[in-house]
């Protein structure tokens, strides 16, 4: 296929300052009018061909100012309609007649119907599916639309914008007209028709600005559409608390659909939301789940200004809109619960999904060079390391000049597309700062090391840090520069104290953050008088790896003692990933695995600390998972190895800590109604991860089964039957709870996705048949993307014994259903097949294996462009 290269952005000849829309809409027959006005971006474009975007279109009719246009005169194929002969006024309006299917539309991109609701999708280049355009995000138009539909199966016509008139038609048809008057690329178009339930509200903005709010449901499921809009309206308040920035049209509305490529889509004033992150009541959805609803709304609607009103130049610009709407909507997240464990738990996302992106051979930078399939690049690493270079822009600078910065920021560039240059320009002009070593962190992919080796004098008071960067290779880049990292960093002192030094030479610091700029630092304090334990990276204040030469006594310490809670949780975190490979190596020697008192020790005393939030409690309690043990270790991974020993490292928890796990599961029983706040869920997330510690010895179901039983909610229930699945498969506990699941809930696809996605990742290497046997539930759709990733995904992302098998059988399984998907849905299917891109790490059975399963997919004849290049890289 082709590939789109940074370098060769160029503006385009023509502009399309204006955009107006007609929908005839027909689940088989759609036409869709575009009526265009373009404009000559300079005379130096005289004479430049018009060649619009399309991709599988069907030309209906074809006129220049109101004049049918002649054969000879443009030369239209599915993919591209090119004018050749252009009036040589500077500007023209162009007609242009299409006519597309919804109801065939498989992929979900462009205009589709979902449970009989009209829908589109146009990022990255879904427009392109509806009708021909200048397909690309730097073309900003102001849109006008009207939709007519059946008025009986589509009462409810939506567009972006304000609606500005709406009627009857002859036939049982209606009408409905939008007007949109923010400049905006095509990818931000949407329309939405069908027959929905609807909950409103009203914001009214710091300038007194009354917004109409609504989000459409599926008729019936209103009531659980209520957190969404609580949600909803604290996004609203915080962006203006927070940055100042306010909503800018007369009405917001979501729609949620069952069927969607992703989370959610931020078309201006249409939000489009996959379902899933709409709907939520305690009955159905958990404490989780809540969460990623309120995380998802503010995120979306935070695009407003970070993604529409300044938009990207072009899709290399991606993490100018997403990785800075993510670190906006973390921000938002820690401010709505609490910060610390917020931090913790976007670490461990990092960490799962970005850091083994970053060290495969799908590593990529925050801003790439090059791409094949655009869509291929909404990665983790642009929106999760994307923030993370946000957050450390934020560190660097400190808050107040930060805020300068995004002021700046949106006064310059409101109504803009613009580039990461842009948005670096700003922060260096309001601080003064050179950002220019700073920005490798956009341009080069890899996660950077640094290691420290410390070395104390009790006699002269002094301590030396000798501080190295390196960053290892990644596919394309061979050779890396030195980067700019902000280490936040404290010396904790015998009390548990920072210690504050005399003096300090070899490095920056600035507020607790010392900046390794260099490949070497040595760092020498003076004024220490007792031997510190270095207490790094707090916060994670930058995305890297550390190698730090300590005994595992220190890390105790720290785990206990740390005044910094990120630090406390990291060297917990530490201790038990050691402990569990060393576990792990014993067993692969036939050796009998030990894991010592520490951990069980510091696990109780954690537990059971009420000066710590629940929440933090939980995270604190959570062993690392058998994945990020893997990425740990890095090479020859034997998954049952590794399963085995945290397994042992759990029942060595329970065993030294049983009676207070016990009394203490008891106690944080929930005595007052749900409420999803953070605290009750955190209270809930302490309670079910003492559930299961507790049900980790043999027979241990009875708990786990009761607690299933009298479950108020579906955290509780939820999570009771992931203990019984995970730790008990065969029980007959559980067995009966899965029915029972499965009775109550068998008609909510939502709540089923949870059944699907729990028995998926029960561990063994029957899990396999299990899988197999639920690809062929009434439940499941292999057309649907939650269903495909709720039980194929997790399958292959979150089982790591069942999926890599020693026979190589989950592989096998896995390729066959991923051609499948791709028949349908290139996307999803694309984005599922990442799920073997740390292949190269297995021992070499398994890695003979993956790699034949890859090798049979990326040999299919016709595969998409978005699977291809995925399996190509993978291999490369
Ligand atoms: N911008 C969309 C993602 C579009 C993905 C296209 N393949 C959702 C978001 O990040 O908010
Ligand atoms: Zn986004």
């Amino acid at each position: 296929g082709q590939v789109f290269r940074l370098e060769d952005y160029r503006r385009s000849d023509y502009r399309i300052p204006e955009t107006r829309l007609a929908f005839d809409l027909d689940p088989e027959q759609t036409t869709v009018v575009s009526e265009l006005v373009i404009e000559r971006a300079d005379d130096s474009a005289a004479g430049a061909p018009l060649v619009l975007d399309g991709d599988g279109l069907d030309l209906v009719a074809l006129e220049l100012n109101g004049e049918a246009l002649g054969e000879n005169a443009f030369e239209a194929t599915p993919d591209r309609l090119t004018i050749h002969a252009l009036p040589t006024d500077s500007t023209f309006r162009l007609t242009i007649t299409t006519r597309v299917n919804p109801s065939a539309n498989q992929a979900l991109m462009g205009l589709y119907r979902s449970s009989g609701v009209y829908t589109t999708q146009c990022e990255a280049e879904g427009f392109r599916r509806i009708t021909y355009y200048l397909d690309r995000p730097d073309i900003l138009s102001v849109y006008r639309v009207r939709l007519e539909a059946d008025k009986a199966t589509a009462p409810l016509l939506l567009s972006n914008g304000n609606p500005v008139e709406a009627g009857d038609l002859p036939g049982g048809r209606h009408f409905a007209v939008w007007d949109d008057p923010h400049p905006k690329p095509s990818y931000l178009f949407a329309l939405v028709a069908g027959d929905l339930g609807v909950v409103t509200d009203e914001f009214v903005t710091m300038s007194s600005r009354r917004v109409a709010l609504g989000i459409h449901v599926e008729k019936g499921k209103e009531p659980r559409a209520a957190y969404a809009m609580d949600a909803l309206k604290r996004s609203m308040k915080w962006d203006e608390e927070v940055f100042g920035l306010e909503y800018d049209l007369d009405v917001f509305n979501i729609v949620a659909v069952s069927d969607f490529n992703m989370g959610a889509m931020e078309n201006k004033g249409l939000n489009i939301f996959n379902d899933k992150y709409v709907l939520a009541d305690e009955e159905t959805a958990t404490d989780a789940d809540f969460a990623n609803i309120e995380a998802i709304i503010a995120h979306e609607y935070f695009h407003n200004w970070t993604g529409n009103r300044i938009t990207c130049r072009d899709w290399f610009q991606l993490c100018l809109k997403e990785g800075l709407t993510v670190f906006r909507d973390h921000e938002f997240s820690a401010d709505q619960r609490s910060r610390a464990v917020k931090r913790i738990a976007e670490v461990r996302t990092l960490k799962a999904h970005q850091f083994p992106e970053d060290q495969g051979p799908l590593a990529h930078p925050v801003r790439p060079r090059r791409y094949r399939e655009i869509n291929n690049f909404y990665t983790a690493t642009v929106y999760e390391k994307g923030s993370e270079v946000v957050r450390m822009i934020r560190t660097i600078l400190g808050a107040e000049a930060f805020r300068a910065g995004m002021d700046l920021y949106f006064e310059r560039h409101d109504g803009d597309a613009a580039t990461i240059e842009d948005f670096l320009t700003v922060f260096e002009e309001v601080s003064g700062r050179d950002l220019s070593q700073f920005a490798l962190w956009y341009h080069q992919a890899g996660t950077p090391n640094v290691s420290v080796k410390a070395s104390h004098n009790a006699a002269t008071g002094e301590l030396v840090l000798d501080i190295e960067q390196s960053s290892p290779p990644t596919p394309g880049e061979s050779r890396k520069r030195l980067m700019h990292i902000p280490l936040a960093f404290g010396l904790v002192g015998p009390d548990g104290r920072d210690m504050v030094w005399e003096s300090v030479e070899g490095a920056t610091i600035e507020h607790g953050v010392l900046h390794v700029r260099k490949r070497k630092h040595h760092v020498r304090f003076t004024g220490i008088s007792e031997r510190p334990r270095l207490s790094l990276n707090r916060g994670f204040s930058a995305p890297i790896t550390l190698s730090v030469e300590e005994k595992p006594e220190d890390r105790a310490f720290l785990a206990r003692h740390d005044g910094d809670l990120f630090s406390r949780w990291q060297a917990l975190g530490g201790l038990m990933s050691d402990a569990i490979i060393e576990a792990s190596k014993h067993l692969r020697d036939g050796r009998k695995a030990e894991y010592g008192r520490e951990i069980p020790e510091l696990c109780g005393v954690i537990a059971t600390d009420d000066r710590l939030e629940e929440a933090y409690r939980a995270l604190a309690l959570a062993l690392p998972s058998e994945a990020d043990v893997a990425r740990e270790i890095g090479a020859n991974i034997d998954p049952d190895a590794i399963l085995a020993a945290r397994n042992g490292l759990v029942e060595a928890i329970a065993a030294a800590n049983g009676d207070t796990f016990a009394a203490l599961y008891d106690q944080l029983a929930d005595s007052e109604p749900f409420t999803p706040d953070a605290a009750s869920a955190g209270r809930r997330s302490l309670r079910n991860m003492l559930l299961d510690y507790l049900s980790s010895g043999p027979g241990a179901t009875g708990r786990a089964a009761a607690q299933y039983r009298d479950a108020g909610n579906m955290t509780d229930r939820s999570a009771a039957l992931s203990v019984l699945v995970m730790r008990h498969p065969d029980a007959a506990d559980t067995k009966a709870a899965l029915a029972d699941f499965e009775t109550r809930f068998g008609d909510d696809a939502l709540v089923m996705d949870k059944w699907f996605q729990i028995q998926a990742a029960a561990p063994g290497a029957g899990a396999l048949e299990t899988v197999r046997t639920l690809t062929t539930h009434p439940g499941f759709s292999i057309a649907n993307p939650n269903r495909v990733r709720s039980l194929i995904g997790t399958f292959s992302s979150a089982n790591q014994t069942g999926f890599h098998r020693a026979d190589g059988e989950g592989y096998r399984f896995f390729a066959d259903i991923v051609l499948q998907v791709e028949q349908r849905n290139p996307q999803v299917a694309a984005r599922l097949a990442t799920g073997l891109r740390s292949w190269r790490s297995l021992e070499p059975k398994r890695k003979a294996r993956a790699r034949e399963a890859l090798l049979r997919i990326a040999s299919t004849e016709n595969l998409s462009p978005d699977l291809r290049d995925i399996v190509e890289r993978t291999l490369a």
